[in-house]
């Protein structure tokens, strides 16, 4: 289907549901025939932004080039679905700002819940301090202030939080 391009960027702690969420949100858009891209943050960190770690500078730098790909793939009239932790609001805006046709999905869930999820085992090792800086654990989340989304994975099904995401999209025009 025609449609324009947009980012939309999803933020939240590791475990609360981004990468399920992004999974089922590009299936649902595919059956629509629209062109899409996936950004997942654990990906890129294979590839784009190799080498980075977790400091504050490391993160933003992350964070700065997946929305610089973002911002050509927008442009060009893809849809972007962007999932990565990104903990810091500062460089969500900056982002938000370049990309203009953007969209911040908040996908939250208590620390407690997503550290029960624990499909990694990352949250152990945070606690045994095996893993250091670890989002929620000892290193910063800064919630969005005003997402356009909020996906409250403890309280909703994977269908509710797609359904919501795809009625902003319209909402907004970009379907
Ligand atoms: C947070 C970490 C860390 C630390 C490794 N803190 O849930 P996951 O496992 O599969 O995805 C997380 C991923 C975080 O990469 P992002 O690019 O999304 O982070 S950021 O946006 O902050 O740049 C997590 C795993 O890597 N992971 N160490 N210390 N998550």
């Amino acid at each position: 289907m025609e449609h324009r391009g947009v980012t939309v960027w999803l933020t939240g702690l590791s475990g609360a549901g981004k990468s399920t969420i992004t999974e089922a949100l590009a299936q649902r858009l595919r059956d629509r025939q629209c062109k899409l891209e996936v950004l997942d943050g654990d990906i890129v960190r294979t590839n784009l932004t190799k080498g980075l770690g977790f400091s504050k500078e490391d993160r933003d730098t992350n964070i700065r080039r997946i929305g610089f790909v973002s911002h050509l793939l927008t442009r060009n009239g893809v849809i972007v679905l962007v999932s990565a932790i990104s903990p810091y609001r500062a460089v969500r805006e900056e982002v938000r700002a370049t990309i203009g046709d953007f969209m911040e999905v908040y996908v939250s869930a208590p620390l407690e819940v997503c550290e029960s999820r624990d499909v990694k085992g990352l949250y152990k090792k945070a606690r045994a301090g095996e893993i250091k800086q670890f989002t929620g654990i000892d290193d910063p989340y800064e919630p969005p202030a005003n997402p356009e989304v909020n996906c409250e994975t403890h309280k909703e099904s994977l269908d509710e939080s797609v359904d919501k995401v795809i009625a902003k999209l319209e909402e907004m025009g970009y379907l």
